[in-house]
């Protein structure tokens, strides 16, 4: 899709680049010559000649042309019913400021990363939760807005195994730079396995006083699956497996998850997390080891 977005962006580019050569040379010509006599008559039927073909055909012919190659390729990109293989959904919600992303068929949840499998159509439906926001990974397709309270839908497929960068790409907040999705394509077999290994996680809380203090603090907003419930921030399920914190603001590096829980009010002003002053530093040091070990 990005493919062919890009060869109709050349098109047009060359096209526009066509008709700006056009225009200015008729514009030098114009200044340069020697204004001619003619009569009234003479005067309206030029003018009209002009507006009937630089006003009327010459932007009537281009918007066909430019239909006629942009149209397939904008319907391509629709969710439309495919024969044979079914394309997997995932199920993509913006937040201020991140990536919620659900796979309904088998109940995983994940977020700021997105996991798909090669070589096979990718549906996505797309929504936010509070302001709008925009889904786009240049190398994959075009993009799609994310509004409240309706479900957008694009259809993807990355062609090979690798690593695409995502970017919410429209204005949402003094975060918006910092919501950045980190999109991974596998191979069949290899997705298959990352989804059967996240079905069948099993994980249990932190040791001792750290885990009531992370049931009773981080759990009302955050889920970890068979931990906490929250519903309001990222799922933490797999945190420890994911590229980056903060929805790309650090790398998940060892010790990172630390920083972040010291540090996220400076590392990102604004965002929805409170701060963690008044938790004991040793519960904060065991929380952010436990998180650190959680990955399929
Ligand atoms: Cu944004």
């Amino acid at each position: 899709m990005a493919r062919e977005v890009a060869l109709l962006w050349w098109l047009m580019c060359g096209f526009a680049g066509l008709v700006l050569l056009v225009v200015s040379a008729l514009w030098i010509y114009a200044m340069r010559r020697t204004p001619r006599q003619t009569t009234p008559e003479q005067a309206k039927r030029i003018t009209l000649r002009w507006i009937i073909g630089g006003g009327i055909l010459l932007p009537g012919l281009s918007i066909i042309v430019l239909l006629v190659f942009g149209v397939p390729i904008g319907q391509r990109m629709l969710p439309l019913p495919l024969l044979g293989e079914q394309p997997l959904r995932i199920e993509i919600t913006g937040h201020q400021w991140w990536w919620e992303v659900r796979y309904p068929e088998s109940g995983v949840v994940t977020a700021n990363q997105l996991h798909i499998p090669a070589g096979r159509p990718v549906d996505l439906q797309v929504s936010s939760a509070d302001v709008i926001h925009s889904f786009w990974v240049p190398r994959l397709g075009g993009k799609i807005d994310m509004i409240p309270g309706r479900d957008n839908q694009i259809r993807l497929q990355a062609d090979q195994p690798g690593i695409y960068r995502g970017q919410c790409s429209e204005f949402c907040g003094t975060q918006h730079s910092h919501m950045i999705l980190h999109v991974q394509s596998h191979s069949e077999d290899d997705f298959a396995a990352w989804l059967s290994a996240r079905q069948s996680q099993q994980i249990t809380a932190p040791p001792a006083d750290a885990g009531e203090t992370f049931v009773a603090r981080c759990g009302t907003c955050h889920r970890v699956a068979g931990v906490s419930d929250g519903q309001r921030a990222p799922d933490l399920s797999d945190l420890g497996s994911r590229p980056t914190l903060g929805s790309g603001v650090l790398t998940n590096e060892p010790g990172a998850i630390l920083t972040w829980l010291r540090e996220h009010q400076r590392l990102k002003p604004g965002n929805a997390m409170p701060l963690h002053d008044d938790i004991d530093p040793t519960h904060l040091q065991t929380i952010a080891t436990w998180l650190e070990g959680l990955e399929p």
